[in-house]
């Protein structure tokens, strides 16, 4: 990538170059995760949880042809209106950037940008995984295969809890990918607190600061993936969920939607089904991941010279 493709905004620069902490932030959530006017309010939210826990927001998406890292006001209101975003995953950041599109970057391609440029942190609400159904489809989230390369800490609230959560748990371990939850042993499911399945758990701050630099010691390529629930009082239960996602899969099936529509399609069948329940929730369980995020940044920045990866 040269400088002309990657754009940074100056002040993501500046607090790259003087080690202070930095979020990178996904834009899918915008353009394909969120209804509007939604979408913006919360790009705006999660922008705000960063500064207001002493990070820098560093939003990345594709914008004239240029993937840009730290978008003005404007610009992320242009991305939240546009008629047809894309859905940039890594493989098609090259042709978004060729065709001079605009697009909403998966955490794939958002880790992998973030990584070029030198930022450690990213936060979104769910990550990509295994599709159910995907060790027969391979359906299976690019975002897998990113964390695997991208020594870049993201914040999320488990896998989206549409996947095959135990074969994205399994995936992880096969890329050698290290998942932990935030004060929890148990893998938070997006929608759903507990999903039953266990991951190690770091207790606390001082606790991931310690794992942070043990993983930055060792050069490992790869990811931290912190997990942590969503918030309470929003929360859904298990089997309510599990019923929501049968009729949203059945709907699915029955429009014939696969590939990198599933998402979107699911989030909005689950979303119009609980009259916007889960569209809080998302908006929710993102928010105080980003807060997390940006927390565990500056942790991590305090006493640290915050060197830029290769
Ligand atoms: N989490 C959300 N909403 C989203 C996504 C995650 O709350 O829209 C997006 C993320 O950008 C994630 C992507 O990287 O879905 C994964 O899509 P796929 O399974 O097609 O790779
Ligand atoms: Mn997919």
């Amino acid at each position: 990538m040269t400088p002309e493709v990657v754009v940074l905004a100056a002040e993501v620069e500046a607090a790259l170059a003087r080690g202070h902490p930095v979020v990178a932030l996904e834009t899918a959530i915008t353009t394909h995760g969120l209804p509007r006017p939604a979408n913006l309010e919360t790009a705006l939210a999660l922008e705000r949880a960063v500064r207001d826990a002493g990070a820098v927001p560093a939003t990345i998406a594709v914008l004239d042809g240029q993937v840009r890292v730290g978008l003005r006001e404007s610009e992320l209101e242009r991305l939240a209106t546009a008629a047809h975003p894309r859905k940039t995953s890594t493989r098609d950041l090259a042709r978004a950037v060729a065709d001079g599109a605009i697009g909403g970057t998966t955490v794939a391609a958002t880790i992998h940008v973030a990584r070029r440029c030198g930022i450690r942190f990213a936060a979104t609400g769910g990550i990509g995984g295994v599709h159910r159904g995907g060790e027969l489809s391979l359906d299976v989230s690019a975002d897998l295969f990113e964390l695997a390369r991208s020594p870049v800490t993201v914040v999320c609230s488990g896998p989206k809890a549409i996947l095959d959560l135990a074969r994205t748990l399994e995936m992880l371990e096969s890329l050698g990918v290290t998942v932990v939850g935030f004060g929890t042993t148990d893998l938070p499911g997006f929608y759903v607190a507990r999903t039953g399945l266990r991951i190690p758990a770091v207790a606390d701050e001082a606790g991931f600061v310690r794992l942070w630099r043990a993983h930055l010691a060792l050069g490992e390529p790869t990811s931290l993936v912190v997990t942590q629930p969503p918030p309470a009082d929003l929360a859904l239960e298990a089997d309510e969920f599990a019923r929501l996602l049968e009729a949203a899969l059945a709907e699915a099936r029955r429009s014939e939607v696969a590939g990198a529509e599933e998402t979107p399609f699911l989030l909005a069948f689950l979303a119009r089904a609980t009259a916007g329940r889960t569209v809080r929730l998302n908006i929710a369980l993102a928010t105080a991941n980003a807060r997390l995020a940006a927390r565990l940044a500056v942790a991590c920045a305090a006493g640290s010279a915050n060197p830029p990866c290769g």
